[in-house]
């Protein structure tokens, strides 16, 4: 007798793949800053508040080790791209895209990939035959924060599947699907048909989990899509989109919601659900 292999997602599966796409992907982004004097700075002061938590809440030593334990956990599980997206990077996105006057974006999070299949502005994401899920189709337009439309800018777009998946950070899931680049038309116009993604639930089998359940938080963020759309001379928009009374809305745990960012699903005329969104971009400084 055989048995058939189970494939169940698993933390450190999900997590390592994070890792090493973190570090093939997202590794070298942008400049670390060499400035010795707001390196002192910043690390002085994140480490002087924990200094002030350990005495505010008097740390014991068999506490020290479980948070030491943890720590190393953390690692061997590949999952700090997911804890820091999860607990640290809205803040970052916070500070850095404060300035904007376009679109609002949002958090990146661990499961982008780059180099997905390239589609033209109408177009169907790659997915299989007997996909799960209720058909959606995203529409919209591309334009600068002046009104100008923004032919043949892209949409890289990515979402989780009917089980809150991604591809290529769960086994059994094609590579590629649910994810693309798409090219607007010449008016900065797309239309994208995909499926209503689930809402996504932090693994729980993992160190991040682990943490959540010891002290009592739930573990989900609302159903959303993500998207990276880009244009020439103009700011690269990171950012999310979420639906209209979904679960877990106001109560993400990555706190990466936005009331602008929420999209009203309604009947098209083939009665597949359409949701239009304009994404605005803000000229490069
Ligand atoms: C996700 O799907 C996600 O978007 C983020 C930010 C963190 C964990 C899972
Ligand atoms: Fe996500």
């Amino acid at each position: 007798m055989t048995t058939a292999p189970i494939h169940i997602p698993t933390a450190a599966g999900s997590g390592s793949a994070a890792t090493d796409a973190f570090r093939e992907n997202r590794g070298q982004r942008g400049a670390a800053t060499t400035d010795q004097q707001r390196i002192d700075t910043f690390a002085r002061d994140v480490l002087g508040r924990i200094h002030e938590a350990i005495r505010e809440h008097h740390l014991t030593y068999p506490e020290y080790t479980a948070v030491k334990k943890w720590l190393i956990e953390v690692g061997e599980n590949g999952e700090w791209p997911l804890f820091l997206d999860v607990f640290v990077e809205h803040v970052v996105e916070d500070v850095v895209n404060s300035g904007r006057r376009g679109s609002k974006g949002t958090i990146e999070g661990p499961y982008y990939l780059p180099g997905q299949a390239e589609l033209p502005a109408t177009c169907t994401l790659p997915m299989r035959s007997d996909e799960k899920g209720d058909p959606l189709v995203l529409d919209g337009q591309v334009r600068a924060v002046d009104g100008t439309p923004l032919g043949g800018a892209t949409v890289d777009i990515w979402l989780a599947d009917d089980d809150g998946y991604y591809s290529g950070f769960a086994p059994d899931i094609p590579a590629g699907n649910l994810r693309g680049v798409v090219t607007a038309d010449g008016e900065g116009r797309f239309a994208i048909r995909a499926i209503q993604p689930a809402p996504y639930e932090i693994p729980k089998d993992g160190s991040v989990g682990q943490l959540i359940a010891a002290a009592g938080w739930h573990a989900w963020r609302p159903a959303h899509i993500h998207v990276m759309v880009s244009a020439p001379g103009y700011r690269t928009l990171t950012t999310q989109l979420y639906f209209r009374g979904g679960e877990w809305l106001d109560s993400d745990v990555a706190q990466a919601t936005k009331p602008e960012l929420i999209l009203d699903p309604r009947p098209g005329a083939d009665g597949v659900l359409v949701s239009t969104y304009d994404f605005v971009l803000d000229p490069e400084q």
